[in-house]
């Protein structure tokens, strides 16, 4: 590019020369003498302005060839060769070609015309090209500019953003920071600590469970020693030697099959057959008349003495007791304790339970004790009808599912063995509820109970209504026949009775 412009700038001073060079002649060749213009040869250098001054410098220049002699020959064949090389005459052919006039660099000029103006047009079409490029950058800047002038907005608003989330997730850090460093390790070691402890817990627990499972594969398998001494009832074990209260093998009647049952060989000398026993809540009693009918419950269990002296809860079964009453003369013994631990009794002399066919009636006679004869004369804190309506000699018995009280008969909604509990003789309702509900401590509310009413093991005359026993026991035996001169010792203020206080 740059020799480029160089070159048209030594072209353009060129054709200046020529043109002047070319208008000098055509002005000055009508007064060109005959023998040439004055001029050129003088060797005067004194500078005197006008043309003849470029004649001197011309003298000087580098195209300057030796002076040769002038003669008429070598005029016409300066003549001759000044034409070839342009056409231009010398003032003075004598003088000779000195150096190359502006005709000759105009014609060689002109023969490098038409490489010189390929080579411009060229020179033209890629400043044209350049041009537009320029201009085309020109705009690309400028629609840079614009931009970049319309996201500087965008910028600064996406600048403000990220400064205020920077700052919130630093407020953030330093607060995770402080509780990691502070109370956070303390609390995560409380935690471990914890589940570590839960976790040894749980441990136990598995394994106590899977004892449990391990031993409740044979749940209702008991075992037993059945002691060799055995009887039709309790009292007559205790007449053939068996003096301890444990378990025993009895067989009321030789056509039926011998079932267990616990016998008291201690409490008022002996010879008891426990038939209700509660004593911790471990068995429930609401239950239907088939199974108050069969009994349910366990007799007794071995604690570790080799044979079963401890007694479960249990109801004998309403066709036992119901046989064993009338086996012969029978006495009952009611013994229950309250959560002080403090004891009462209630027997009756005559004990009778009617078969299933007469709804195991009761009949009772004969009452001694100190828990009060709520069985034969309802509950002496009520009065009138409504104490009468909680007598339950001769009633029919009730469960749930068989409502032989005395409360509106047929009326589904006015069931006694529904409302209090287990099955009992319900007159209307009662006034004693051996087997009720177990309440653990004793005292129970309305609100307790599943039907507000007062369904826990009560003894009203002893601790009313809403006073459940801590346990609760019946027991039965034979009137004593085998005492000497004790003719009916159940009876209060009988030798027997006498004896035992
Ligand atoms: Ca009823």
């Amino acid at each position: 590019m740059k020799w480029t412009l160089v070159l048209l700038f030594c072209i353009t001073a060129a054709q200046a020369v020529v043109l002047d060079y070319d208008e000098d002649m055509d002005s000055d060749e009508p007064e060109v003498p005959a023998h040439g213009p004055p001029r050129g040869h003088r060797p005067d250098t004194t500078f005197t302005g006008g043309r003849h001054s470029t004649d001197n410098h011309r003298q000087t220049g580098r195209y300057g060839p030796n002076p040769t002699p002038s003669t008429s020959q070598s005029q016409k064949t300066d003549d001759k060769v000044l034409q070839s090389k342009g056409g231009c005459n010398h003032l003075n052919a004598n003088l000779g070609v000195l150096c190359p006039n502006g005709c000759e660099l105009r014609t060689a000029l002109l023969k490098e015309d038409a490489s010189m103006q390929l080579t411009i047009d060229n020179l033209t079409t890629d400043i044209s090209h350049l041009y537009r490029s320029t201009i085309r950058i020109h705009e690309y800047v400028d629609k840079m500019d614009l931009e970049m002038q319309a996201r500087k907005p965008q910028y600064s608003g996406n600048k403000n953003l990220v400064i205020t989330h920077n700052t919130e997730l630093e407020t953030y850090f330093s607060a995770i920071k402080e509780k990691v460093k502070g109370p956070l390790p303390s609390a995560i070691s409380n935690i471990r600590f914890l589940l570590n402890s839960l976790k040894k817990k749980l441990e136990t627990l598995k394994k106590a469970v899977q004892t449990q499972v391990q031993f409740c594969e044979h749940p209702c398998t008991v075992t037993c020693n059945i002691p060799v001494v055995s009887g039709k009832e309790c009292n007559d074990i205790y007449t053939k030697g068996g003096k301890k209260s444990q378990l025993y093998l009895i067989q009321p009647d030789s056509h039926k099959i011998p079932y267990r049952i616990y016998c008291d060989m201690v409490t008022e000398q002996g010879g008891w057959a426990l038939i209700q026993n509660r004593q911790d809540g471990s068995v429930d009693f609401g239950r239907s008349w088939d199974a108050y009918k069969a009994g349910f419950g366990n007799i007794a269990f071995d604690v570790g003495k080799g044979f079963c002296d401890t007694p479960g809860e249990y109801w004998l079964g309403n066709d036992q007791i119901s046989y064993l009453t009338k086996l012969e003369n029978t006495e009952l013994l009611f013994e229950m304790k309250d959560w002080e631990n403090n004891k009462l009794t209630a027997e009756y002399g005559k004990f009778v339970v009617q078969n299933e066919a007469n709804t195991y009636r009761l009949s009772v006679d004969r009452y001694f004790g100190n828990a009060g004869n709520t069985l034969m004369e309802g509950s002496k804190t009520l009065y009138g009808n409504n104490r009468t309506m909680t007598i339950h000699q001769n009633m029919m018995f009730s469960t749930y599912d068989r409502d032989n009280d005395k409360w509106l008969p047929g009326d589904l909604n006015k069931q006694c063995a529904r409302e209090d509990g287990g099955g009992w003789w319900y007159n209307r309702c009662h006034s004693s509820n051996p087997n009720g509900r177990y309440y653990w401590g004793g005292n129970y509310t309305r609100q307790m109970a599943k039907h507000g009413t007062d369904d826990g093991i009560v003894w009203m005359d002893f601790k009313g209504s809403w006073y459940s026993m801590k346990e609760m026991s019946m027991k039965i035996r034979p009137v004593f026949t085998n005492i000497p001169n004790i003719p009916n010792p159940g009876l209060p203020g009988s030798p027997r009775a006498t004896l035992e206080k």
